[in-house]
């Protein structure tokens, strides 16, 4: 019995430390991206360089699916960290033109080798205006930062 209170006890504290961050995303993804018509989709590009994203703004609108290709055009290796933002989209995949593709309800953040690219495949399920940033240390502050619109 103090076994169980101690197990519970320590997911409690867990779910209070990361926010139990899980529980906010798109439950209903997958019926989402099953139901979307993807013959309609569009496709934008976001190049990554030292330090920057291109563009930094974005607009998305709820329901329709997009591809998002995610460029590095640097010399090292960046990240496309949106926390906030992969809780507003039902996913679909993250495909690599040369190595395959990843199917998973949900991501964080993607890193993109210097010379390469990601595509991201989702439905915009929630408006708002979302973070997007480097999680490199230091690139940030240099500028690696932008916004996505959901409308
Ligand atoms: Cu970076």
């Amino acid at each position: 019995m103090n076994l169980i209170r101690g197990v519970m006890a320590s997911m409690v504290m867990v779910c209070g430390l990361i926010g139990c961050a899980y529980v906010d995303y798109v439950k209903d993804a997958a019926q989402r991206v099953k139901a979307a018509d993807w013959s309609k989709m569009e496709t934008v590009s976001i190049n990554q360089t030292e330090f920057a994203f291109s563009p930094n703004e974005f607009v998305f609108r709820v329901g329709m699916p997009y591809k998002l290709e995610i460029i590095n055009k640097g010399t090292t290796k960046h990240y496309f960290t949106a926390e906030e933002f992969f809780k507003a989209i039902a996913t679909r995949k993250v495909q690599s033109n040369t190595d395959g593709e990843i199917k998973a309800p949900y991501f964080t953040a993607l890193e993109v080798f210097p010379g390469r690219s990601l595509e991201l495949y989702f439905i915009p399920a929630k408006k708002g205006s979302y973070n997007l940033r480097c999680t490199i240390e230091g690139h940030a502050e240099k500028g690696m930062v932008g916004r996505i619109v959901i409308e």
